[in-house]
């Protein structure tokens, strides 16, 4: 069926200019078949779970860890070659696996990727020169040591952060995900080890020949029409009919995606951006924009060995949908086993924020105007900074989204935040937890409520759209005043690196 929504209409224009790469097909949802990627036959490859990556050296506080990024080729359609741009050669990238309260030094080089990059460890509370920030480049044949104080037991993932090349270098493959625990949450009866597991959504097309096409439409958005989970096509995975713990990040650069079961089998929310909710919370399906994670528990148990399981998305607002888009992966109950998980009634103690407690409320209008994505009207400018809380101040920051046709999701980086309400209505049921990314659809405005700290200096706030981010959807904070400069107080330095 025709699905013609903005977006395809503007594509159609540009198809009418010949602007394109690819003809697309006026049945917006046919374009798969018609003149897309390659076709793939859905659940017909195995879920792969990224490696975990062991440190060079630990000593008594620090685990010293090192991430070359380079360019490699790899198999993700039968038959396909597709040059992808990863750490390690590998996209999603190896997982980091770190306990709260020890360091991570974390050595990023840059090898052969081609491009200058700059890591963003997105979720952590990193001082501003180790934050990834836009234009902290480290450049081919350069490295940097990122320091990492791992204070936030999370699902949290690094990711490329390079002024107007962010996009692209994500899409190509610089995403990966770090995990810290604490006690406290090693301590509750959720699933473990093998019955936790990550799962990075993203959409990708491809040239007939398997190349990644990387076509942001004109700086809007880059939509693909294969759905890849850890890097796999609609991935088939294997599990007990028992429970399970997910980590859902959408590491996509401009889809969104509404979540459900093809059984109806609620989700058991867990987890948001920020680590574990107060309280588990059931719902039906839930909306996960570019960066946001979700953890939850699927239960198996009432499920025949055979069953199996799809995850659908029920496209929200303002995508482009495709042949294909609308399911995501599928679980197959291969075996029966026991099962000594629970999930406890209470996960941490989690406290709203109190609007009392807030000293001051700005504004952030987040728009498209002339042909640029904005806030309060302007660009991405390293002189200007539209805030400047003090250490400690509680804000209520309230976010616009004055664009028809178009979602944001905003990300505050440095403080973990709890949304107060949505066009004056409180938050879905899986929202009500310490969050750093917000999603605001088509002319919604939001409140989001946080504490500034735990560091002064520098800091980015920015739509999570990359392409929106890259064209120029970013302004900076000042905490405080005369914290590190974010540039020039940890430099990439000239390989080759002295050890570790
Ligand atoms: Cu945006």
């Amino acid at each position: 069926m025709a699905n013609l929504n903005r977006r395809d209409a503007l594509k159609l224009g540009a198809l009418a200019s010949g602007s394109l790469l690819l003809p697309i097909s006026c049945q917006s949802r046919s374009y798969a078949k018609d003149a897309g990627s390659p076709q793939v036959r859905p659940f017909t490859q195995q879920l792969r779970i990224p490696p975990v990556l062991s440190p060079v050296r630990s000593d008594d506080t620090t685990d010293y860890y090192e991430v070359t990024m380079r360019r490699a080729t790899v198999e993700i359609l039968p038959g396909l070659k597709t040059e992808i741009w990863g750490y390690n050669g590998i996209a999603p990238g190896p997982t980091i696996k770190q306990r709260r309260d020890r360091q991570s030094v974390v050595r990023f080089i840059n090898n052969s990727v081609g491009t200058p990059t700059s890591v963003h460890l997105h979720g952590m509370a990193s001082l501003p020169q180790y934050d990834g920030y836009a234009e902290d480049f480290t450049n081919p044949g350069q490295y940097k040591d990122y320091i990492y104080p791992n204070n936030r037991p999370a699902t949290l993932w690094y990711h490329d952060h390079a002024l107007h090349n962010t996009a692209r270098n994500v899409y190509m493959g610089l995403a990966g995900l770090y995990l810290v625990y604490d006690d406290l949450e090693l301590g509750l009866p959720l699933p473990k080890n093998e019955y936790d597991v990550p799962l990075v959504i993203q959409d990708k097309q491809f040239s007939s020949r398997g190349s990644l096409i990387f076509d942001d439409q004109g700086e809007k958005s880059q939509m693909g029409d294969v759905i890849l989970v850890n890097g796999v096509p609609w991935p088939n995975m294997k599990v007990a009919n028992r429970k399970y713990r997910f980590r859902i990040l959408n590491g996509s650069a401009s889809r969104s995606y509404n979540l459900s079961l093809s059984t109806s089998e609620p989700f058991t929310i867990i987890g948001t951006d920020a680590g574990l909710v107060g309280a588990p919370v059931q719902v039906s399906n839930f909306r996960i924009g570019m960066a946001e994670r979700y953890e939850v528990i699927i239960d198996f148990s009432k499920y025949k060995v055979g069953t199996k399981i799809v995850v659908h998305n029920d496209h929200p607002d303002n995508n482009i949908e495709y042949d294909g888009t609308d399911r995501i992966m599928q679980f197959e109950v291969v075996r029966t086993e026991s099962d000594p998980s629970s999930i406890p009634p209470n996960l941490r103690d989690y406290q709203p924020i109190a609007e009392s407690l807030a000293v001051r409320t700005r504004e952030f209008r987040y728009e498209r105007s002339n042909g640029l994505w904005v806030i309060n009207g302007k660009t991405w400018d390293i002189q200007r900074f539209d805030a400047n809380p003090q250490l400690g101040d509680v804000e209520i920051w309230r976010i616009f989204n004055n664009s028809g046709g178009w979602f944001h999701p905003i990300h505050i980086h440095l403080i973990d935040m709890q949304l107060l309400d949505r066009d004056g209505k409180p938050p879905f049921a899986y929202e009500r937890g310490w969050k750093d990314v917000f999603y605001v659809g088509e002319n919604e405005s939001l409140r989001v409520i946080g504490r500034f700290g735990p560091n002064t200096g520098a800091y980015m706030s920015h739509c999570h759209n990359t392409v929106h981010e890259d064209h120029d959807m970013m302004n900076q904070f000042m905490v405080g005043t005369g914290g590190p400069d974010p540039i020039t107080t940890a430099p990439a330095q000239p390989l080759p690196a002295p050890p570790l």
